[in-house]
């Protein structure tokens, strides 16, 4: 959208999408003002500093109607709760709430691939940057995936693509932002603390198409059937992926097979992920999708298994470990949502020590009752959803309670026997004991580790 000089913007929640969205409202001549739950001495030195510099007002320690006085527009940070009373108090007088999406609708001026799904985001919107730059590309990677997606407005001649990762909070707010590519790439449970119900979680993520147009394409992963139904405009190309045999992006015993037209002739470019690290399950499916999308954008097929070959998969999705007595161990510390732990135990096939739980999101875990009981032959659990899960689960496997990350390996070991897999993947977030996956699964590896050296010297 077109911000216009002079513009009284409200801005909730200075974290790194907020003070992007600031910058982004004062280059453009808006008056921005804006507003922190945290205390003054917890925010950085430098942003109050450059907020002062650029006559932007900082309210802290948390929010008051009394900020909203004289606003035009309120611009919450993706993580900020939609119930706050100050967004409630936003609504009752009618102001115009928008997303950084809703700013950044219609302003782009190269084509834009947008990723949304449960599970499988940051992997897919890393590999198609990836891959574009592999085949000499200059994308803005940017969004959920970290880089506030606004950022990419402060000097947007260094790219000629955009590649979002946009998560259910984002696309909630989202105004008529329009890709060129919307990928969806599953749905399941997940953030239902945030969004009530699954149904209004599954409305935010189908945001993505609502205002794609002619010539725009929708890539939808089939094998999520969920998915696969998501309604598109009459006009937009419809592209699938998965293990279908009528998708443009099929997996066919351990390879994609991309369909592509070439002068009115149709013909299929296979990419054999057996020498990559894009070969588990999962990762299959998250390669299908980001080959189907990059051609969208006429990358040609030797570019593309470059990228492929070089690709690393990011940490903490279903990284091997350590190999211990035979036990192998798996940090997929990432699996925060029942879909992604349900997609790990899926693509196992050894017996598996399950150690999951964590900080709940208002999951059924009794939706895990079939894979768990098939794949799981032990369950460890800690954290705050111990409790819940061992609930939902004690009547297909048998569990153990334990307190700390250490006591957790030391009890997946013992009931372990060789050829069997150990797996992190706890299906819960982090922040009960972690300051986020990334420690979960760090303090998770460090234990494996000193576990291995313990054997090797009482060995
Ligand atoms: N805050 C308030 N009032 C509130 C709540 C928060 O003032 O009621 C303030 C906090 O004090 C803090 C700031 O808001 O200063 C936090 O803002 P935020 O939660 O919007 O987070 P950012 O730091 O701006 O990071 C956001 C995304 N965070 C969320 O959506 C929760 C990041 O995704 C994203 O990488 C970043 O923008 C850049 O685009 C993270 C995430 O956890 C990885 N996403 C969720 C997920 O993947 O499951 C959706
Ligand atoms: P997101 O950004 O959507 O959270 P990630 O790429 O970070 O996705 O992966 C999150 C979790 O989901 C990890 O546990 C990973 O192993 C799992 N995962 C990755 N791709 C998929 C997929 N296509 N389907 C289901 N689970 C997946």
């Amino acid at each position: 959208m077109q911000i216009r000089d002079g513009l009284q913007a409200a801005v909730i929640g200075l974290g790194a999408a907020g003070l992007s969205t600031v910058r982004y409202l004062v280059a453009r001549g808006a008056r921005v003002r804006v507003s922190d739950q945290r205390r003054l001495e917890q925010i950085e030195p430098a942003t109050v500093a450059w907020l002062e510099e650029h006559g932007v007002s900082l309210e802290h320690g948390g929010h008051t109607e009394a900020f909203l006085a004289g606003a035009e527009a309120v611009i919450p940070g993706p993580g900020v709760p939609l119930e706050l009373p100050v967004l409630q108090a936003a609504w009752e007088q009618g102001l115009p709430i928008w997303g950084e999406l809703a700013l950044a609708a219609g302003q782009y001026r190269v084509p834009v691939i947008a990723i949304t799904g449960s599970n499988g985001k940051t992997t897919v919107t890393s590999l198609i940057g990836h891959l574009l730059r592999a085949a000499n590309r200059k994308p803005f990677v940017g969004g959920n995936i970290g880089t506030p997606l606004l950022d990419y407005f402060a000097d947007p001649g260094r790219y000629d693509s955009v590649v979002l990762e946009l998560s259910s909070f984002q696309l909630d707010l989202a105004g008529s932002f329009r890709p060129n590519v919307g990928l969806l790439l599953n749905l399941s449970p997940d953030h239902l603390d945030r969004h009530g119900s699954f149904d209004a979680y599954a409305a935010a993520k189908m945001q993505l198409f609502a205002h794609q147009v002619a010539g725009d394409c929708a890539i939808l992963g089939t094998d999520d059937p969920l998915a696969g139904a998501t309604p598109i405009g009459k006009e937009v190309r419809r592209h699938t992926f998965g293990r279908g045999g009528e998708c443009s992006a099929r997996i066919v015993a351990g390879r994609v097979e991309l369909r592509r037209d070439t002068d009115g002739a149709e013909h299929r470019v296979s990419f054999d992920l057996g020498p990559t690290r894009l070969h588990s399950s999962v990762n299959q499916l998250n390669a299908a999708a980001a080959v189907l999308a990059v051609a969208q954008l006429g990358c040609e097929p030797e570019a593309i298994a470059r990228g492929l070959l070089s690709f690393e998969p990011p940490p903490h999705r279903m990284a091997e470990v350590a190999t211990i007595d035979g036990v192998r161990f798996i940090d997929d510390s990432k699996a925060t949502n029942i879909g992604a732990l349900e997609a790990a135990l899926g693509g196992c096939e050894a017996p598996v020590v399950l150690i999951a739980g964590g900080r709940d999101k208002g999951s059924d875990y009794t939706l895990l009752r079939e894979v768990v009981g098939r794949r799981v032959k032990h369950l460890v659990l800690l954290g705050e959803a111990a409790g819940i899960m061992r609930a939902a689960l004690e009547t297909v496997v048998t569990t153990e309670t334990v307190g700390s990350m250490a006591e957790a390996v030391h009890r997946a070991m013992a009931a372990a026997a060789s050829g069997d897999l150990v797996l992190l993947a706890p299906g819960c977030a982090s922040f009960d004991m972690f300051s986020g996956y990334a420690e979960r699964g760090r303090v998770f590896a460090e234990q494996v580790l000193r576990l291995g050296r313990e054997r090797t010297t009482n060995g």
